[in-house]
């Protein structure tokens, strides 16, 4: 069985950039329902049963036909969700250090012209889902609650989510004036030890 995990911090934590509001719906009750919709859909499927999140995302395939969308829109969820927390922190923002810094800088010039791109990518999604930055620095973007692990790419050492549900109540309709906050928020320690252990 999938539970929710713990926030690392507590829910008004960002209050400066994301609301207690937003935060407790986003945590509490979609992460939850992604949570509790994974875990009947795995219930119902003896196969399944034992193997890990990132087993099931990585082999969709090996899913029965009838329960592969429920994985991968629950699936998807408990994992994007579960790492989006953690790339958040009351203590982010800024810049990360040393070598994913550096190599940062190789690829897009300046730290500041990766997050233009960065930010420009999660403007152009139509609809909702995530952008996400990878192991070899290049920034993909998915549809719903799909991700890198089920196109065969490796897991991002950094996420943002889109949906409305991550901003609405705070932000409205203004999904660039979310994203311009959340950099406030990114939790660089995270992402370069990401960056550390996904490297090989
Ligand atoms: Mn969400």
């Amino acid at each position: 069985m999938f539970s929710l995990p713990d926030l690392p911090y507590s829910y008004d934590a960002l209050d400066k950039y994301i609301s207690k509001d937003i935060m407790y719906l986003h945590h509490a009750k979609h992460h939850q329902t992604y949570v509790d919709k994974l875990n009947a859909a795995v219930a119902s499927a003896p196969e399944l049963q034992g193997k890990s999140l990132e087993d099931l995302l990585t082999n969709l395939n090996s899913v029965p036909d009838a329960l592969r969308n429920a994985v991968r829109n629950h699936g998807g969820g408990h994992y994007n969700h579960s790492m989006f927390w953690q790339w958040m922190s009351p203590n982010g923002g800024g810049e990360p250090t040393g070598e994913l810094k550096a190599k940062i800088i190789e690829k897009y010039g300046s730290f500041q012209a990766f997050v233009d791109e960065f930010t420009t990518k999660a403007l152009a999604v139509f609809g909702s889902g995530w952008v996400w930055l990878q192991p070899n620095l290049d920034i993909l973007t998915t549809a719903n609650q799909d991700n890198p692990l089920m196109n065969g790419d490796k897991a991002p050492i950094l996420g943002l989510d889109i949906w409305e549900h991550a901003y609405y109540l705070d932000y409205k309709n203004k999904r660039d004036d979310y994203v311009k906050a959340w950099w406030n928020v990114v939790n660089w320690d995270f992402v370069d030890n990401l960056a550390r252990k996904n490297a090989t």
